[in-house]
């Protein structure tokens, strides 16, 4: 297996393949010969966004002729696992690591390694803290505040005349994480913009997850009651579904006494909107696979990329449902 030696991990625009060195290995289906050996680090397998997303790399990685060897590491939404499987990548020496990091910041150590040890740094989905920009190439994945704008746009709309003010439940996802801290950030600016009338009755984090998704939701029921709560705002289709079994647990109806937003657009969380539980979808796309294989070439071969690249995605309210449905791929 070739692996190129960089002359420097630049600010994310060029990078200037030296020659090609390392030792050959033959690493799978690839043949051995020129292709690509790639780490990727993914966050876990929490959401079936997160399988979809992982299908499509892994799919796309294995159909690519340009890439030799995925080395996929499941972190189980552990960041140390995380960093570890990025130092074996190091040590393994791949072309290229791929990383979508579960929250934003601890990253500035091991990314600097991974710069020392001249190998290409390409965020896949999330990304992380600003200080550190400098230490990875490009990230491909969703504009995590537009999605949250969208939310807020549709909520903001839907309460416009709602006089006595709008009472709003939040399920966050993953403390500390870009997805959840823009999806927040997102959504209120935009309630703020409009200059509508809420009060957020309770946010707290479901970690993207259904099993806690309905646990905190089930703690919301318990301290505030749902009588007079207008809207939940679930960062992701797990949460969101997790909280609808506690809603109706509690003899409610989700998505006529309580709105829901969800964020991903699962076949789940469609379904439940075809069912009339949900009110709205926020669309963001994981099957990005073979985008990814042709940013993670690009950057083997120290071609220019854009710093940031956002995947397609759309929003949908209850008259699409129905017929988008069909569409959903994970
Ligand atoms: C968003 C992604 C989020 C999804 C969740 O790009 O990082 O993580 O919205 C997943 O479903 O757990």
């Amino acid at each position: 297996m070739k692996r190129r030696t960089f002359a420097g991990i630049g600010a994310g625009v060029f990078l200037l393949p030296l020659a090609a060195c390392g030792d050959d290995s033959d690493s799978g289906d690839g043949g051995g010969g020129d292709g690509l050996v790639v780490g990727f680090a993914q966050v876990g397998a929490e959401s079936a966004w997160r399988t979809a997303n992982s299908t499509s790399v892994q799919d796309a990685a294995a159909a690519d002729d340009r890439i030799a060897e995925l080395k996929f590491v499941d972190a189980q939404q552990d960041q140390e696992k995380q960093i570890e499987a990025v130092r074996n990548f190091i040590t393994q020496q791949v072309d290229v690591i791929v990383l979508a990091p579960v929250v934003e910041t601890g990253w500035t150590d091991v990314l600097q390694e991974a710069a020392d040890a001249g190998i290409p740094v390409v965020l896949a989905d999330r990304g992380i803290e600003a200080a550190d920009e400098d230490l990875y190439v490009t990230r491909l994945g969703s504009d995590f505040v537009a999605e949250g704008r969208s939310a807020g746009e549709w909520a903001a709309t839907t309460f416009a005349d709602d006089a006595d003010g709008t009472r709003i439940l939040e399920l966050q996802g993953t403390t500390g994480s870009a997805p959840a801290n823009d999806r927040k950030t997102g959504f209120f600016e935009v309630l703020d913009a409009e200059g509508l009338n809420y009060e957020i009755v309770d946010s707290q984090s479901g970690n993207f997850t259904a099993e806690e998704g309905k646990s905190v939701m089930e703690t919301f029921i318990t301290t505030h009651g749902l009588d007079g709560i207008d809207l939940l705002y679930a960062h992701n289709d797990e949460m969101g579904l997790g909280a609808i079994q506690a809603i109706e647990e509690a003899g409610f109806a989700p998505g006529t006494d309580i709105q829901i937003i969800i964020v991903d657009g699962s076949k789940a969380g469609f379904q439940a909107g075809v069912d009339g539980k949900l009110n709205y979808i926020v669309e963001c796309n994981p099957v990005f696979g073979e985008q990814l294989m042709d940013v993670v070439v690009q950057v083997a071969d120290g071609e220019s990329v854009e710093k940031f690249t956002p995947v397609e995605e759309g929003v949908f309210d209850a008259t699409q449902f129905e017929a988008e449905l069909p569409n959903r791929q994970f």
